[in-house]
């Protein structure tokens, strides 16, 4: 009688050993050295690191601050329990301090560590954290994230996903013990999916119901069941999965994550109402996170390694960055693309080419992977050349466009725009150095000054009237250039004139006039018209 489990349970590890193999039986190397009659050559291959427990790398942060129990000391109850009031959270004791690193951290002695919040002692306020998880690097879910709670799940909460370091957030999954009333969505269950809609964010109830906290304490986000849509059950068929991970869009980039976050919104409560009189055996608890994942490498890295506190791909085929995501300088005669799970098994590498290798020698420093023989000419050309690149070979920039003198020819920021001022430019194209050409009385690299002896009013007008050669006469005063403000006894462009009253003004201006005016009057012409120039 005693035998039957423990055979059952030696299956099942049979069983989870063939499903590791599985998985990482595939894709592991990037590169082998073959025979061939000319002698032995490298062979390359798509590769991707092994899944690992990104728990040991995550960066942990709670919000806000002062949810973390233990400051000041408080004393809480449990659920099954509530009178037995005699745990202690205390920050300021090793033994009785619940700090966050206690999800993460392994507890190799049996005993259960844990990170725990104050009570909802603010009760009808709600008992909200935070719980950000950050890498700082692409991964791929490769397994179910399980994260255990200690002391009953919580009735509401919601799993988050960033791609971009934390800049933009994105539910993963809603967690509810009443879906329509939390989040106004109807249950549903990963098993309700199927190929079309397997990339579908869900509300489950599956994991929030209180069941005794002894019974289950895991919630969890299903990614084996995912996969099982396209593999099978047993994940036998991992081939088809990977199929469609390059034929479906946004499957793989489901899977893909920089960031989590659990946005924990209500504590478990142990029945249908909260006990105002009790609230000290309400609060969270974890006591583990788990994320099981792989480097994302763009299928250009068989390895992953950790240095200086951050995750990097161990970058192959002449790829570079944290992802692989770029050619290497040098190795740029194609543009980058990742490597592909196709044809299975060993995938197609994608791998970069150093410049002049490509086939035909149609060198379009990498970028276009497409030529074309014109006929007429009898040439080959690149097609389609990217990064405001042109030319036979994308060797020149585009109109409107000027070469970046610190970049190589294979540089994807070779070409930078010119960046003309509109109104002040003759048109928007520069040149080898950036400089547009300007109309007249505007200046600077990108015509967006005026010349001196110019004033800004949507373009360079000549100045009317300056503290320097045109300066307004008879108490005038100079506004921005561009008009005298003449005191009421005068008028003019420069104030020059003498402003009469009555009919006979005419005749008494001109004898009114004296000479040092008419000069002024006479050079201010001469001035203005020479500035027109
Ligand atoms: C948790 O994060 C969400 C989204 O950024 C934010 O709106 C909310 O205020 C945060 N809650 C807490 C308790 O910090
Ligand atoms: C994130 O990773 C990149 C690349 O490894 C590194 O340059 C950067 O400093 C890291 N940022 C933080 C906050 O660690
Ligand atoms: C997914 O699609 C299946 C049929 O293809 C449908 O029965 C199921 O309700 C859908 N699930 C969701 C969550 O929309
Ligand atoms: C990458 O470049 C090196 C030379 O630096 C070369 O030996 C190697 O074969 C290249 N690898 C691939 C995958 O092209
Ligand atoms: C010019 O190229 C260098 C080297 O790639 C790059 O760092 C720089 O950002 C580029 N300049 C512009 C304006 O794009
Ligand atoms: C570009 O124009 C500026 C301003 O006219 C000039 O100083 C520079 O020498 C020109 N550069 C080239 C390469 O012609
Ligand atoms: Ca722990």
């Amino acid at each position: 009688m005693r035998a039957a489990p423990a055979t059952a349970m030696l299956l099942q590890v049979a069983f989870f050993l063939q499903c590791i193999a599985l998985t990482l039986g595939q894709y592991d190397i990037c590169k082998s050295l073959v025979s061939t009659d000319d002698g032995p050559i490298w062979e390359y291959y798509a590769c991707q690191p092994k899944p690992a427990s990104m728990k040991d790398y995550m960066r942990i942060r709670v919000d806000p601050p002062g949810i973390t129990c233990g400051d000041p000391p408080e004393r809480f109850c449990t659920l099954e329990n509530p009178y037995l009031c005699s745990d202690e959270c205390d920050a300021s004791s090793p033994d009785l301090a619940h700090p966050p690193q206690l999800m993460q951290d392994r507890e190799r002695s049996g005993l259960i560590t844990y990170w725990q919040t104050v009570t909802w002692s603010r009760y009808p306020e709600p008992l909200l954290a935070n719980i950000s998880l950050a890498w700082n690097k692409s991964l791929e879910l490769t397994d179910d994230i399980q994260i255990t709670f200690e002391y009953g799940r919580p009735t509401i909460m919601v799993l988050d996903k960033s791609l971009d370091n934390g800049r933009t957030w994105q539910p993963y999954q809603f967690y509810a013990d009443d879906c329509m009333d939390a989040f106004g969505m109807p249950p549903k269950k990963v098993s309700d999916l199927s190929a079309t809609n397997v990339t579908r964010v869900i509300c489950t109830e599956q994991y929030s119901r209180w069941v005794g906290s002894k019974n289950d304490k895991n919630v969890r986000f299903e990614v084996r069941a995912r996969f099982a849509i396209f593999a099978g059950p047993k994940l036998l068929n991992m081939d088809n999965l990977y199929t469609r991970m390059e034929s479906m869009k946004g499957l793989r980039d489901f899977f893909t994550f920089t960031n989590l976050r659990l946005r924990l919104l209500r504590p478990a409560l142990g029945g249908t109402y909260v006990q105002r009189e009790n609230l000290r055996k309400y609060f969270y608890a974890i006591s583990n996170i788990d994320v099981p994942a792989r480097c994302k490498c763009n299928l250009h890295a068989g390895q992953c390694t950790f240095v200086d506190g951050n995750l990097q791909c161990e970058c192959e085929h002449n790829t570079t960055g944290q992802d692989c995501g770029r050619c290497k300088r040098g190795f740029r005669a194609k543009s980058w693309r990742p490597g592909s799970y196709l044809p299975t098994p060993n995938g197609s590498p994608n791998t970069c080419a150093a410049a002049g290798s490509t086939r035909g020698n149609c060198e379009c420093y990498g970028h276009s992977n497409r030529c074309s023989y014109i006929d007429f000419l009898n040439i080959v050309t690149c097609v389609s050349c990217k990064h405001n690149t042109r030319g036979q070979n994308c060797q020149h920039c585009r109109l409107g466009y000027f070469r970046n003198a610190s970049a190589e020819l294979d540089d994807e920021s070779v070409c930078i725009e010119c960046n003309c001022n509109q109104i002040g430019s003759i048109h928007d194209r520069c040149n080898e150095t950036g400089y547009c050409q300007c109309k007249d009385g505007s200046g600077g690299p990108k015509c967006e000054d005026c010349l001196p002896g110019y004033y800004w009013k949507q373009g360079c007008f000549p100045n009317v009237c300056d503290d320097e050669l045109l300066l307004c006469q008879n108490g005038g005063t100079c506004n921005q250039n561009q008009k005298c403000l003449c005191t009421p006894e005068f008028r003019g462009v420069l104030c020059e004139q003498v402003r009469c009253e009555g009919g006979d003004c005419d005749a008494a201006c001109t004898s009114y006039l004296s000479i040092a005016t008419l000069l002024l009057c006479l050079l201010a012409n001469q001035l203005a018209q020479l500035t027109a120039y």
